[in-house]
C-alpha cells in the first residue's frame, strides 16, 4: 500500500482548529473531554472501526471521560495528509 508523504506537524495544525504539536516528535495531538466514559468510549469504538477501515490508528489515552489523542505516520516517520484526515474525522464526530 502506498503511504502518503510526511507534510510535518506545522502544515497540518493550519488544517486544523485545537490541535497542538508535541514536544520532541513530528505528530498532532488534541484532548477530548466527554460527558463521561459512556460516551468517551463510544467515540473511541466509532474512531477505531475507522482507523481499521483507513488502516490508520490513533495513539490515544484514556481516562474515565477524557480521551488524549496523537497523531502522526509511522511508515512516513511524521505527520501526513492521513493524520489530518482522521483528526477532521474525529473533530466531525466529537462535534468540534
Ligand atoms: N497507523 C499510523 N498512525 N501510522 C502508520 O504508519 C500506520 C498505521 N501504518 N496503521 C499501518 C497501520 C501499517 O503498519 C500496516 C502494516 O499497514
Amino acid at each position: 500500500m502506498t503511504r502518503p508523504s510526511k507534510i510535518g506537524a506545522a502544515a497540518a495544525l493550519s488544517q486544523l482548529t485545537d490541535w497542538q504539536s508535541v514536544e520532541g516528535r513530528d505528530a498532532i495531538a488534541k484532548t477530548f473531554r466527554f460527558k463521561d466514559f459512556n460516551a468517551a468510549f463510544g467515540f473511541m469504538t466509532r474512531v477505531a472501526l475507522e482507523a481499521e477501515k483507513r488502516d490508520h490508528h490513533p495513539e490515544w489515552f484514556n481516562v474515565y471521560n477524557r480521551v488524549e489523542v496523537v497523531l502522526t505516520t509511522h511508515d512516513a516517520d511524521g505527520v501526513s495528509a492521513l493524520d489530518v484526515a482522521l483528526a477532521q474525522f474525529m473533530d466531525a464526530l466529537a462535534g468540534r
